[in-house]
């Protein structure tokens, strides 16, 4: 029950649940003790090629000279793990199958988590006429999971992930920034990882340098998402069938078993969109031509990446495949030849050169070798990116 006399900050914290959000959480603007490491990371160019992370200066770190009447941050989360969805493992171990990020499965997140937040500032407003706001997600210079550490959403993870205690890091992040004076709530000071390093360890391009230091340039996120030039070569046989994003950092997670299920319809693989992300063959993804990726992916976040990076990401990950058919794999390749780009084409060769020297070395490998099935050592059984010894799913 609410009347006029429950504090607002609790009246927030209902109204965003009410909404869906899975938590509500409310900070100052004081993330001073977040700058140094900021500006470190920048220095040491762990941002690659996104320029718009340096672009803002301290405008990330001082969220008042972004907005100089913000007084409390209201931060929220929004799970969107689909425990429904085809299993991420069975995916990412099956090299003619692609593995997309779970959070890339459904509907593009930003629009519908600002609406969210736009309604939330909605019912404050109708409370508080000289109400000022701002809102975001993942789309200006914030600096959101120091931001959701601060205000009591979980603690940062040796994946450098927010992660909750009940409910593992399978969420995205939202503010707003307000000029209400909101009483803060308690921050996260520990980190729950304990002498865990299975992030660490399980990363296939080692992109985990340091304890919750990422180093973009190696992070397959950064690679298929980001990047928009030639993968370096070095990288590419650890990318597996990872076409966009990546989880592993999260699949290995102990907290993740704690994982809650998203509310969130259109998040889900099954409802939208009706391309089956979450068990999809690289090779039918790959007879897509332009029209029909922009067709198939309306409304994703995948869609963003343009059709040139998709074709490139396809093109390592059926590289990497190591159980398709060589030689009609080759064909295949072959057959998108000329039609993107000389960029694309690179890739497209780099792929067909995989496929012919597995040709040439099954062919020179003593017979009794030469049908190793997935299950048999091999020589690339101890080759990143291997299986990790223990997954943590979230119970369906
Ligand atoms: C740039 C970016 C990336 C880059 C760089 C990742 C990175 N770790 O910085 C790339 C493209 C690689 C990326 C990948 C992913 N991202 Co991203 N990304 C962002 C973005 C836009 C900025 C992050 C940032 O400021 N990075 C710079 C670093 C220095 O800042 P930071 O990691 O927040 O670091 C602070 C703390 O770690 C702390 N710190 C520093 N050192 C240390 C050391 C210790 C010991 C501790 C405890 C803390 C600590 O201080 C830092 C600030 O100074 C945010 C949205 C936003 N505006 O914040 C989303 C965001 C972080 N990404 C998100 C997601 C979901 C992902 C992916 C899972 C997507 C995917 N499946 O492919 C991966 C995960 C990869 C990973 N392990 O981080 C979510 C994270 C949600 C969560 N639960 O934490 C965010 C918040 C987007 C959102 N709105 O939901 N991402
Ligand atoms: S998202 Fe993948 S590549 Fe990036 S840090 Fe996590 S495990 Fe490593
Ligand atoms: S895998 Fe282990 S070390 Fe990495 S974030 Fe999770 S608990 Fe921390």
């Amino acid at each position: 029950m609410m009347d006029a006399t429950t504090p607002l900050a609790i009246k927030i914290k209902r109204w965003g649940k009410a909404l869906g959000f899975a938590d509500v959480g409310i900070t100052n603007t004081d993330l001073s003790a977040y700058e140094a490491d900021y500006f470190k990371w920048i220095e040491n160019q762990y941002h690659g090629d996104m320029a718009y992370m340096q672009r803002h200066g301290t405008k990330r770190t001082r969220p008042t000279e972004l907005e100089p009447n913000t007084i409390s941050i209201i931060s929220v989360r929004l799970n969107y793990f689909d425990t429904e969805s085809q299993s991420a493992i069975e995916q990412l171990h099956n090299d003619q199958q692609a593995y997309i990020s779970r959070y890339a499965l459904g509907k593009d997140y930003h629009k519908l988590l600002r609406k969210r937040l736009q309604a939330l500032a909605n019912q404050i407003a109708q409370e508080v006429p000289d109400f000022q706001y701002r809102a975001f997600t993942d789309s200006a210079p914030v600096l959101e999971r120091p931001i959701a550490e601060k205000a009591g959403l979980g603690f940062t993870g040796k994946n450098s992930l927010i992660i909750h205690p009940r409910a593992g890091s399978w969420f995205f992040l939202g503010e707003l920034y307000t000029n209400l004076s909101l009483p803060a709530d308690t921050p996260f000071t520990k980190q729950g990882c304990g002498p865990c390093t299975a992030c660490i360890q399980e990363c296939p391009t080692q992109a985990i340098i340091a304890n919750g230091v990422i180093d973009a340039r190696r992070c397959i996120s950064y690679l298929t998402i980001e990047f928009k030039g030639a993968i370096p070569l070095e990288l590419r046989p650890l990318m597996g069938n990872r076409i966009y994003g990546c989880d592993d950092c999260q699949l290995v997670c102990p907290w993740n078993k704690f994982t809650q299920n998203t509310e969130v319809q259109v998040f889900k693989a099954t409802t939208y969109p009706l391309n089956s992300l979450d068990n999809s063959a690289l090779l039918s993804l790959w007879q897509w031509d332009e029209q029909l990726f922009l067709k198939n992916l309306e409304g994703s976040p995948i869609r963003r990446i343009g059709y040139q990076q998709w074709v490139r990401n396809l093109a390592i990950a059926i590289g990497n495949s190591q159980t398709l058919p060589a030689n009609s794999t080759i064909k295949s390749l072959q057959s998108q030849l000329n039609q993107v780009s000389s960029l694309v084409d690179e890739h497209i060769l780099w792929a067909i050169q995989q496929h012919k020297q597995r040709l040439t070395s099954k062919n020179n490998l003593p017979s009794s070798t030469k049908n190793y099935s997935k299950d048999t050592p091999n020589q690339h059984s101890r080759q990143k990116p291997f299986h990790a010894p223990k997954y943590y799913l979230p119970l369906k």
